[in-house]
């Protein structure tokens, strides 16, 4: 029965069909879908603090407001991946523990500092970006619920890279100070952008098997390539450098050859020595045990719910 159950979750896979919470598929398939999702959340919910450092300086009501919806809409973006990692049997307080204690990642880029207000735009253009590129495949990965909440995460990913653009191109137009804040914060986060898509092809241990499942539709350095081929059009138009001598277009392949990202910062970022991840968990720890008597209120409550019921 097991063998049949099997079969029958390859054909699924092979004929581009879902799969979904109800059906069999291999433990490996589960695991590596709640770490896929799980990681994503996370980022998501971590995602929100390199921004709402400028929640209370943002320079006028409108840039407030606008800000003050987009760290909304990533706790909206968190919330979502979390249902969907609980879809496969994940326990939503355990992946929030495994974050704070350091047994699961988030996302390398939300663990450097936002010093400048351009940090906010730049965040939007180049972070949403590279977000885009590499989630707007996942809206056809294998898994239903993961799949489906991409599409609506994706719409409100270009929106936020649409804001991030338009507050750059007005600081572009705006004194030379402001367009040298620009280029300034464009120049601390190429490299860490194009190390959102994770190591090479060739150190990626988890690349080909999230592939042949149909979890990953495109590999790691695919992925950075489309970015980077979509973004260097984008700085031109803005007026701003990146600082990759390599940088140039390649008639032959059609497509901007570019350089080698330091692998070795990626690592040490991913394993909790970059500028400010014992800072954004500390930050997440605390509001966690800030919340507690929430929760416990709200399990309080369901109780008596029941009781009276
Ligand atoms: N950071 O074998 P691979 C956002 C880990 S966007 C940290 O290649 P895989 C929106 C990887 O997990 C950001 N860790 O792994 C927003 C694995 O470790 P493990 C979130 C990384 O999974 C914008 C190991 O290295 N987006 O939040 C990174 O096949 C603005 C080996 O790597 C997603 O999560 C990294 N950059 O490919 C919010 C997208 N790269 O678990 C607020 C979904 C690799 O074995 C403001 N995820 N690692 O211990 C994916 O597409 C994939 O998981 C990759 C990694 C491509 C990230």
């Amino acid at each position: 029965a097991e063998a049949e159950l099997e079969t029958g979750f390859h054909e699924t896979i092979e004929h581009e069909q879902r799969i979904e919470p109800r059906d069999w598929m291999p433990d490996g398939y589960r695991k590596t879908l709640v770490r896929q999702i799980a990681q994503h959340a996370h980022s998501e919910i971590i995602g929100m603090q390199p921004e709402g450092n400028w929640l209370t300086r943002a320079p006028s009501l409108r840039r407030k407001a606008i800000l003050l919806a987009k760290v909304q809409d990533e706790a909206g973006h968190g919330l979502y991946l979390y249902s969907a990692a609980e879809t496969l049997g994940a326990d939503r307080a355990d992946l929030t523990d495994k974050l704070i204690t350091g047994r699961q990642k988030y996302s390398s880029i939300f663990n450097y500092p936002t010093p400048t207000f351009a940090d906010v735009g730049v965040i939007g253009w180049l972070v949403d970006g590279a977000a885009i590129c590499n989630q707007v495949p996942l809206c056809r990965s294998s898994y239903g619920p993961y799949a489906r909440a991409m599409i609506r995460i994706c719409k409100e990913e270009s929106f936020h890279q649409r804001q991030g653009y338009e507050l750059l191109m007005c600081m572009m137009r705006g004194t030379d100070e402001q367009r040298a804040m620009v280029q300034e914060s464009v120049d601390r986060w190429w490299w860490p952008s194009l190390m959102m898509f994770g190591p090479p092809d060739d150190d990626s241990p988890n690349t080909a098997q999230s592939m042949a499942w149909g979890i990953k539709r495109h590999t790691n350095d695919e992925l950075r390539q489309r970015f980077v081929d979509m973004t260097v059009p984008q700085a031109d138009a803005l007026g701003v450098t990146f600082p990759d001598p390599g940088l140039a277009w390649n008639a032959e392949r059609k497509s901007y050859d570019f350089g080698e990202p330091d692998w070795s910062e990626l690592k040490a970022v991913i394993t909790g020595h970059g500028p400010c991840n014992a800072q954004r968990i500390e930050q997440r720890k605390q509001a966690h045990d800030d919340g507690a008597w929430v929760r416990e209120a709200a399990t309080a409550f369901a109780h008596k719910q029941k009781e009276t019921a």
